[in-house]
């Protein structure tokens, strides 16, 4: 068994069972109880450690894990040097400074001068130099939406995801400052035999990422129509077309991209196909 790949992933939050299930879905088997720091996985060789988010940037970049599971928005905060080995597509969100609704915000500008709170100073203050705004950054580690109802800052900077947070707080999103996403990061100069690891990982990783961006469809059509139908469905290589019993008929197979999905269906139906069928697609090697 080759030199077991160390997988830092978050313990217990936001990012845990996304993180996990990815790792079920490339066939890795592993304890299903953390209740330990550590795992072995059964069928591929992997070590997991559970930690908190915030830890596991630091914890790669100093040899305790190899690649680690965690969001841009921390990755960016700690500001440690890792490399971006592939966006992975869950735990969405945007780091975005808001102020009370009544508020008179006229762009950047309006940010000058003031209290803003915060759990991403580095992120903030970055960003602040850049629009060159002067503002006292208060860092405080969470609820940082109640900061201007108890009067600590006029402004806040803070993760959004549906935006309900804010607005229940009566605050107003005015600037997007960076947008995230859950990434797989890596060690720069990992040795050669976990780097194999972690390539057949990545593999297994695009192939559920693939998959789960793809659907799998089947449809009748008139043969005269096969041509146009044909170049809407890329598919692979090109469709498979095969016979129906009924004379002047064919059924074709494809693939589609889950985002061209409902359009692609508009233009197949104006095309004459009928019968559409729409299954899930496990996995994708290209
Ligand atoms: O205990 P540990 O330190 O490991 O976890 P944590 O509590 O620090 O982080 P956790 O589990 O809350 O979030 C982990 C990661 O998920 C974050 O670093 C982001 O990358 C990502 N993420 C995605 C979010 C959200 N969506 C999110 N909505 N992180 C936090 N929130 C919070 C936000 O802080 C705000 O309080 O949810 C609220 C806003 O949500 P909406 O939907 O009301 O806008
Ligand atoms: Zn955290």
């Amino acid at each position: 068994m080759k030199t077991p790949l160390k997988l830092a992933v978050q313990k217990s939050g936001r990012l845990s069972d996304a993180s996990l299930n990815l790792i079920k879905e490339c066939g890795i088997t592993f304890p299903t109880r953390i209740a330990k720091l550590k795992a072995h996985a059964f069928n591929f060789p992997m070590e997991f450690l559970y930690l908190r988010d915030d830890d596991i940037p630091g914890y790669v970049a100093d040899n305790v894990s190899d690649v680690g599971i965690v969001g841009e928005n921390v990755l960016l905060e700690k500001g440690v040097n890792l490399e971006v080995i592939e966006r992975l597509g869950f735990s969405k969100c945007r780091l975005s400074i808001a102020v009370p609704k009544e508020f008179e915000y006229h762009g950047v500008q309006s940010l000058q001068g003031l209290n803003i709170a915060t759990s991403y100073p580095n992120i903030l203050g970055k960003y602040l130099e850049k629009q060159g705004i002067t503002a006292a950054i208060h860092e405080i580690s969470g609820s940082v939406e109640i900061a201007p109802s108890i009067g600590l800052a006029e402004a806040v900077c803070d993760i959004v995801s549906t935006g309900i947070t804010l607005v229940s707080n009566g605050l107003v999103e005015v600037e997007t400052i960076l947008e995230s996403q859950a990434v797989l990061v890596s060690r720069p100069d990992l040795e050669s035999e976990k780097r194999q690891v972690l390539e057949q990982l990545l593999f297994r990783i695009r192939s559920v990422q693939t998959a789960n961006n793809s659907k799998y469809i089947l449809l009748n059509a008139p043969n005269h129509s096969i041509e146009e139908i044909t170049n809407m469905l890329p598919g692979m290589r090109s469709p498979t077309v095969l016979p129906l019993a009924q004379e002047g008929w064919s059924s074709l197979h494809s693939v589609v991209k889950e985002d061209d999905f409902w359009e692609v269906i508009e233009r197949l139906r104006g095309a004459g196909a009928e019968g559409i069928l729409v299954i899930p697609i496990e996995k994708m090697i290209l």
